[in-house]
């Protein structure tokens, strides 16, 4: 084969292979085949120059930094949507469909909104030679050093047997950063020291606007195709929907959300489930579009101004708001950790009302600049606890001088809750209040997590109810909870009512209500008997979770094995280290805390006891296995006791000490240290796979 021949040919093979891996995620050949390829091909190219072209596979992350980019005039101007807020608006947009086109029900391909930046590629016989951004609509910038750097975007257009390459292809699309790589990207920008992104948009911008692709490349940034500019040299399908399919076919990536539905209610429902799945998938959107499927008909609606009248973006509602900081309150936490929460002036995000957010720690309040009477923008997505992103400094509000009236956080040097000193550790971010258990903060929490479900399970025993045991004194350690008597919490209740200033229904007609005091002393009877793990989880020992807890009490089978073990010992149980070996015999060297275990033994606590199993046995023992990321199949936990019966240590972080990582969907950090540590790690399909093999899978 002549040198062009094979430059062709391997081209056109890993033009496939990026398909598969970035696209399909079913990587055709392994990463050593590929390199190999990449080699030859940059080895031919070297001793022919005359063949290198920009859509070569080896320009992906090609040429020196641009002095500024070119102006493009878009041939077909790229166009912007109506937005539509509410359900109504929806139904006028779509009565004015019905009327415009005389159908009853009809078609709209409905899509993602995907919140990026609006780009055009232009293929000219099936290679990529024009990446614009919008612009103005009719004159964007030329950035395509930048999207070739994307590796999801084919320099070339793939070529099917029946499917011709048409003289000109504008695609449409958005250029966005995952969330993942957006998460992982910040992360590594603060270890460096360096300034991190705001939000995955600006991410994505910043980094289309780099005069030099040897930066953009190092962004992670992906496409969705939803459209098309000019077309030359082809004939386009009746619908919107068969069009995005060709432009599949032609190897653009298309978001798997993207749906075909009917009239009013098809809209609506679709935007319920993309809601619903909004925080799971694995890119920002901010809302849906519908388009009106069937292109004859969009034509016949036409656009007004610059915006198609047969086609409408559904927002959600925001999930940033501005609202204003009016105090910053201290949480202590089970380990004394304190996390300074911001009081803020009420406000909508995202349909709930926010009072408080978290500023996580001193060094981000100082990198904010936040002080009291400051402007910010909070954000709450989805579950997670809402947060201040920004200061809008120029908001401040000053003094006559021109100073600022509020002056920066300071981190006091006692525990609000316990006035014990605060210590910062070297190299951490938190600061704790050294107060330990005599901290009535740290109290409560000890209290909620050990009667959390995964610990003793006490059902019955909510956040008010410890809060009222502890502040008016009828608990001071776990063990207390077990001498808990009916008149004691029948006295506790009416004490906590007078100081609520309530008088209950029930004592206003001369009765005591006592079902409640009576289930939560049935809850603790029951908590009784437990299992040693458990009992070694509730006792809050810091950095000993569910998996160390399970393996300590395996390893010794005994609390008092456990008790007696010297550092060395508890060293040599797998997943131990320095830290938690430390942190163990500490905990079990404190006359406090033998007392709490002699107290809770006294008070009837028990849990079966036997010798210590420390040699596992089937295809993965003596493997340490972590499970990161959402699995479809089955829960984490399923997937732990499976990995577990055929002899694996389910570990619950990634170190040194790791044989294997499982990462389900959207897994973060655990995942990065995998691959940091080069540890193998397995997808779901590879772990369920295994599973069959081993006949544990499908399940019986
Ligand atoms: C986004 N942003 O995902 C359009 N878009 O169509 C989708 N944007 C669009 N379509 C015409 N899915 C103009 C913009």
């Amino acid at each position: 084969m002549s040198a062009p021949d094979r430059i062709d040919e391997l081209r056109r093979l890993i033009a496939e292979a990026d398909h598969a891996y970035y696209q399909l995620d079913a990587p055709l050949v392994p990463d050593a085949e590929y390199d190999r390829w990449m080699r030859e091909l940059q080895a031919l190219e070297a001793a022919h120059p005359e063949c290198v072209t920009p859509d070569s596979p080896t320009q992906r992350v090609a040429g020196a930094p641009a002095p500024a980019f070119a102006e493009v005039r878009h041939a077909v101007p790229m166009l912007s949507l109506a937005n539509a807020f509410s359900d109504g608006e929806v139904a006028d947009f779509v009565r004015r469909v019905v009327e415009a086109t005389g159908e009853t029900a009809p078609a709209f391909s409905v899509e993602p909104k995907i919140d990026g930046l609006a780009i055009s590629l232009r293929y000219e016989q099936g290679r990529l030679v024009q990446g614009a951004t919008r612009g103005d609509g009719a004159t964007g910038e030329d950035v395509v050093a930048n999207l070739r750097t994307i590796r999801v975007i084919p320099l070339v257009l793939r070529r099917t047997p029946g499917l011709p390459l048409p003289e000109v292809l504008e695609v449409r699309g958005e250029v966005y950063m995952p969330k993942a790589a957006f998460e992982r990207f910040n992360a590594e920008a603060l270890a460096r020291g360096e300034k991190p992104l705001a939000n995955p948009r600006n991410g994505a911008a910043g980094s289309l606007r780099q005069l030099d692709p040897r930066i953009t490349a190092k962004r992670p940034l992906a496409f969705f195709a939803y459209g098309v500019g000019e077309v030359r040299g082809l004939e386009l399908p009746p619908t919107h929907s068969a069009l995005l399919h060709l432009l599949g076919r032609y190897g653009l990536p298309l978001s798997p959300e993207i749906d075909v539905a009917l009239g009013l209610e098809g809209l609506l429902a679709y935007y319920r489930r993309i809601g619903a799945a909004r925080d799971a998938l694995p890119y920002d959107i901010d809302g849906v579009v519908y388009k009106l499927d069937r292109r004859d008909l969009q034509e016949r609606m036409g656009f007004v101004a610059r915006a198609p009248r047969w086609a409408i973006a559904h927002k959600f509602p925001a999930q940033e708001e501005l609202t204003v900081l009016e105090g910053i309150d201290l949480q202590v936490g089970r380990t004394g950790a304190i996390t300074p929460v911001a009081r803020l002036r009420p406000v909508r995000v995202g349909g709930v009302t926010v009072t408080n957010a978290t500023l996580h720690n001193a060094d981000q309040i100082a990198r904010l600049d936040a002080r009291v009477g400051d402007t910010v923008v909070v954000r709450r997505a989805g579950d997670v606890i809402p947060e201040v992103l920004r200061v809008l400094h120029e908001r401040r509000p000053l003094a006559g001088d021109g100073t600022p009236l509020s002056p920066p956080f300071v981190m006091p040097a006692a525990c609000p809750e316990c006035g014990s000193a605060i210590e910062r550790a070297e190299g951490e971010a938190v600061a704790r209040c050294t107060g330990g258990l005599y901290c009535p903060a740290q109290r409560k929490q000890a209290l909620i997590h050990f009667a959390s479900r995964r610990a003793m399970d006490i059902e019955g025993l909510g956040e008010r109810l410890v809060e009222d045991l502890v502040d008016f004194g009828y608990v001071q350690t776990v063990a207390d909870l077990y001498r808990l008597g009916l008149d004691d919490l029948i006295a506790m209740k009416r004490r906590a009512d007078a100081r609520d200033g309530v008088t209950p229904e029930t004592v206003k007609q001369g009765r005591i209500a006592t079902r409640w005091a009576e289930n939560l002393l049935g809850g603790i009877d029951q908590s009784r008997r437990t299992t040693l793990e458990r009992l070694l989880f509730a006792l809050g020992i810091r950095d000993v979770g569910e998996a160390t807890a399970k393996q300590l009490a395996r390893w010794f089978g005994s609390l008092d094995a456990l008790m007696a073990a010297s550092l060395e010992e508890l060293q040599a149980v797998p997943d131990v280290g320095p830290v938690v070996s430390q942190r163990l015999h500490g905990f079990f060297a404190e006359p406090h805390n033998r007392e709490v275990i002699a107290a809770l033994r006294a008070a009837g606590v028990h849990w079966p006891e036997g010798p210590p199993q420390r040699a596992a046995e089937g295809p993965l023992a003596g493997r340490t296995v972590v499970l990161t990321g959402a699995l479809a199949a089955l829960t984490r936990d399923e997937a732990g006791a499976h990995l577990e019966a055929l002899g694996a240590r389910v570990a619950g972080s990634v170190s040194k000490k790791t044989h294997l990582v499982v990462a389900g969907e959207a897994a973060g950090a655990k995942l990065d240290k995998a691959r940091e540590l080069g540890i193998e790690i397995w997808d779901e399909a590879a772990l369920l796979d295994f599973l069959r093999v081993h006949g544990r899978w499908p399940p019986a």
